[in-house]
């Protein structure tokens, strides 16, 4: 075997298994080929994504104008880490940060890598900006939440299979329930010690949970009274996925009076990974303004690949991908004739019970257990029927295709949905 021969499935799949680690358990499907919304597998078949690599991909697989970039830059100078400067990471820092109107980005590669970033910052803020004691800073965050893989992010995950004997913890995280006002407002009265709330503006991995109208924005004005930075994990809500730039959008580059959404909300901190590349690379980063940005300085935080100029060129071009192709204008009207097509169908069909949403952000939430084998079941159909989607639990099943689906595309894939649970 060379690494040139051809692999059937099932061969790809035992290579793997054999010399892989299993921390994941895929759905049977080998892929060899991407282009826009569709994927092919090793054997030609092709199918529609509608994961996106976890909302990586929103600009399609293979993005020409994205792999254009990337190509140029590799070909000119990939890495030269930053003990030097290099010519691009100050036009993509200017370039993003005025995309999401902040005064400063800070370079990463994954989300994880960001989210730590974020609460770093955040802790050095609140010991020289606010205040607080050293070692007694602690961070607000909600209870199902996903931020990343990191030893600190997962002593704050209340997820048994994601956190169960990776410990010792990480101390200094307050966990309270999601959506909650009151309980925000409770931990921060009477705590001086809050340095910030984290907080995904939809939960992903918990099932695309969308909070009630203007939790956001009450819960960031709290914040704001308590002197506690609001910090927002846009690593799968943001650019342009929920139907506005950023989930928490008080900055919509769309410019689309159509383009509702939550009220406006701006982060102190906002936290964007995943299609910062339109899933061509790694490419992750934190924005804020110089107040809090600032209390980062030279040696106190860094990474190897974290701005490197391939990174840059990428990011950039695939921000521009967003803006030129209106990809939050689509995603905000297509996600409107998904969640309306199959509200419709849950009712006619007893196997699913409702849908739910945001943008291209949906769930479908199947009417059986959470640890049943059922939205599994379905998903391994749907993949028969050339539809590939992923189960966040036993009853639910997340859509999220790339954001330049066309409507056609859009009403293609409904039908092969509608149809597969028909059958089911
Ligand atoms: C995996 C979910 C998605 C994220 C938010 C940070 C990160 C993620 C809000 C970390 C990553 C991915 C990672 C992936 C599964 C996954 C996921 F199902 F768990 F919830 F997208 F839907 N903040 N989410 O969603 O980013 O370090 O991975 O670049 O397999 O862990 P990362």
């Amino acid at each position: 075997m060379t690494v040139l021969d051809n692999l059937s499935s099932q061969k790809a799949i035992d290579l793997e298994n054999k010399y892989g680690a299993h921390n994941y358990h895929p759905l049977p499907v080998v892929l060899s080929r991407g282009e826009g919304v569709h994927v092919w597998d090793v054997e030609g078949k092709k199918y529609y994504d509608f994961l996106s690599a976890y909302s990586a991909v929103n600009q399609g697989h293979c993005h020409p104008k994205i792999v254009a970039a990337m190509i140029k830059q590799t070909q000119t100078l990939t890495l030269t880490s930053r003990a030097f400067y290099n010519d691009m990471l100050g036009k993509y820092e200017k370039f993003a940060s005025e995309y999401f109107g902040f005064d400063k980005l800070l370079p990463m590669n994954t989300g994880a890598e960001a989210v730590e970033t974020a609460l770093k910052i955040a802790r050095k803020w609140a010991y020289e900006v606010k205040g607080i004691d050293e070692n007694k800073a602690e961070i607000i965050v909600c209870e199902n939440n996903f931020h990343g893989r990191t030893t600190t992010i997962i002593s704050f995950s209340n997820d048994p299979v994601a956190r169960k004997n990776f410990g010792p913890y990480t101390q200094g995280f307050i966990k309270i329930e999601y959506d909650n006002l009151k309980e925000l407002q409770k931990a921060l009265e009477n705590n001086s010690n809050i340095a910030a709330f984290l907080v995904e503006p939809i939960q992903g991995e918990a099932g695309v949970y969308v909070p009630s109208k203007g939790y956001l924005s009450a819960a960031k004005a709290l914040c704001e009274k308590h002197n506690v930075l609001f910090i927002a994990d846009e690593v799968q809500t943001g650019i342009a996925r929920t139907g506005r730039l950023l989930a928490t959008c008080g900055n919509c580059s769309c410019k689309d009076k159509n383009c509702s959404g939550t009220p406006e909300v701006k982060p102190d901190i906002l936290i964007l990974g995943k299609a910062l590349s339109g899933g061509a690379y790694p490419v992750s980063a934190v924005l804020a303004n110089n107040q809090i940005m600032n209390v980062i300085r030279p040696g106190n935080h860094g990474s190897t690949f974290g701005g490197n100029p391939v990174a840059a060129a990428v990011a950039m071009a695939a921000l521009e991908v967003v803006a030129e192709e209106n990809l939050a204008i689509n995603a905000d009207k297509l996600g409107e004739i998904f969640r309306k097509e199959i509200a419709v169908f849950c009712k006619t069909n007893a196997l699913v019970k409702s849908v739910r949403g945001k943008g291209l952000l949906n769930a479908i939430l199947i009417n059986d257990t959470e640890d049943s084998a059922t939205a599994w079941d379905i998903c391994i159909k749907l993949r028969d029927n050339g539809l590939l989607a992923k189960p966040t639990h036993g009853n639910i099943i997340r859509f999220a295709p790339p954001l330049i689906i066309t409507e056609a595309q859009l009403r293609d894939c409904i039908a092969i949905i509608k149809k597969t649970i028909t059958d089911f």
